[in-house]
């Protein structure tokens, strides 16, 4: 009798572990973005949202079916006040391999996904730095005038 309350505050003990653990180990917030839908050059969100602090999941899927080499897409979310254009012009000297990230304009990035093509998804996860409004964009080359938005932090 004894033995067997015992093991059933075991088993609490370690219910209650359990749930302790799957809440400090909680998913990040998952935000997903298509890109390319229609084939036109574009993603289907351009204002997002978030919390400092919080530790969030861009997703980027591909929609479009055109050659990646030709019409890829990629999700660049880059710091408070960088210019998008500067950024852009920069990474049309890049190449698919650095995933049209420029050397010349590293520091300026927060989060990217990798260059994607038809069909392909690929995700990034990183906590949400201070306040502001943070400038994302694709930098295929020639995509940065379409293919823009701002993730605004409060
Ligand atoms: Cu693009």
């Amino acid at each position: 009798m004894k033995f067997k309350a015992l093991t059933s505050l075991f088993v609490m003990a370690l219910a209650v572990a359990a749930g302790a653990s799957s809440l400090s180990a909680a998913e990040p917030r998952e935000i997903k973005v298509v890109a390319g839908k229609n084939n036109e050059q574009k993603f289907d969100v351009t204002a997002l949202t978030a919390t400092a602090g919080e530790e969030i999941k861009i997703t980027l899927t591909i929609a479009s079916t055109q050659p990646k080499m030709i019409m890829g897409h990629n999700f660049v979310l880059l710091k408070p006040g960088t210019d998008v254009t500067d950024f852009g012009l920069d990474a049309a000297g890049s190449t698919p391999a650095a995933n049209y990230i420029p050397d010349s304009m590293k520091a300026a990035v927060v989060a990217n996904t990798k260059l994607l093509g038809p069909g392909e998804t690929d995700s990034v996860t990183f906590k949400v730095p201070g306040p502001g409004v943070y400038p994302f964009m694709c930098s295929f080359p020639g995509h940065f005038g379409t293919m823009q938005g701002t993730l605004t932090v409060k």
